[in-house]
């Protein structure tokens, strides 16, 4: 039953500058201010805390051709990056807490130079694929995928703080969850590279049990690489989590989304997990806030073993009178 042995190493990652509205980098303290290290803990997960990054006031950041904070987005990632790879050469599955999902970059950047090469499974109502030239909103939280992709290397112009990046990932490598929110760019972008998708229509065709197995098929068809889990709480219907930047109607359910990440878990292959785009200072009431922070913190329990029929103790003895 507890076949693994769970250990989480934990980053808080309060960067907000990837989108518009702050309120984001208050995501690490909400998430922690819920008990996660706490709730790990408790079923059995070793824990790491490396705390929260610190990033630097970044000046004379105009944007670059129309895409906004372009320098601080391009020295947080740098930053992260070395904070994954350094949580992941000490054996830990990385935790990176959001934070909006332009960390994203470094995340999986960081990730990939630990373990060379890894598939990512995105869970978010947007695709995030947007290049420096096809984004409408100039958003760096709407771009990371561009960044990260080896088969758009060409298409990415070189950007002031970002020159550090090397693509990382395949195409072939990437599984997309929950998309019902696409730019026309973007929905032309994953045609041509034929990337998976499970859009909100394919899960409510097949269900999520099929959406995962076949997710998971896909992704260790050849050899079984590590799975970097980048979840966007937006890919949660707001009805359940709808403090964050830019919700979406008719998206997962609460079961659909823990059942997402409790399928990873059971692949053993679960290495880095990014959990983003909560905003606490978003929603209409604080129990819309505590509702999203709480699925939070349930996704990524379920990333670290927690099985909603129960996890009975390895090492129990019941008492006897
Ligand atoms: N595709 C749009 C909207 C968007 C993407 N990600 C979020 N919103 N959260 C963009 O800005 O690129
Ligand atoms: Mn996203
Ligand atoms: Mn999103």
């Amino acid at each position: 039953q507890s076949r693994h042995h769970f250990s989480a190493g934990i980053i808080g990652a309060p960067f907000s500058k990837g989108q518009p509205k702050r309120g984001v980098e208050q995501g690490p303290d909400v998430i922690r201010g819920a008990g996660l290290i706490q709730k790990l803990q408790k079923q059995g997960c070793a824990v790491k805390d490396y705390g929260d990054l610190h990033f630097p006031q970044v000046e004379d950041d105009d944007p670059v051709g129309g895409v906004k904070h372009v320098r601080a987005v391009g020295r947080a990632n740098q930053r992260l990056s070395e904070a994954v790879k350094k949580a992941k050469t000490d054996g830990h599955c990385s935790v990176v807490l959001g934070g909006d999902h332009s960390l994203a970059i470094g995340s999986i950047h960081g990730h990939a130079s630990a373990v060379r090469d890894l598939s990512v499974v995105w869970v978010d109502a947007h695709a995030d694929i947007n290049t420096p030239l096809t984004t409408s909103t100039g958003n760096m939280h709407g771009q990371p995928m561009s960044y990260l992709l080896r088969e758009l290397v060409s298409k990415i112009p070189v950007l002031p703080n970002l020159s550090w990046l090397q693509p990382c990932l395949s195409a072939r490598d990437l599984v997309y969850i929950g998309l019902r929110d696409m730019d026309p760019e973007e929905s032309f972008i994953l045609n041509l590279l034929e990337v998976k998708v499970f859009s909100m229509v394919q899960v409510d065709q097949l269900g999520v049990a099929r959406v995962m197995e076949e997710t998971c098929d896909y992704l260790t068809d050849k050899v079984k690489k590590p799975i970097h889990l980048s979840y966007d709480i937006d890919a949660i219907d707001p009805s359940v989590t709808p403090a964050t930047g830019t919700p979406v109607v008719g998206g997962l359910t609460y079961r659909e989304g823990v059942a997402i990440a409790e399928h990873l878990c059971q692949t053993g292959l679960l290495s880095a997990v990014d959990l983003v785009e909560v905003n606490p200072l978003l929603g209409p009431n604080p129990q819309a806030v505590q509702s999203t922070v709480h699925t939070a913190v349930d996704l990524l329990l379920a990333c670290f073993g927690r099985r909603r029929e129960g996890n009975p103790p390895s090492d129990y003895q019941l008492p006897e009178p």
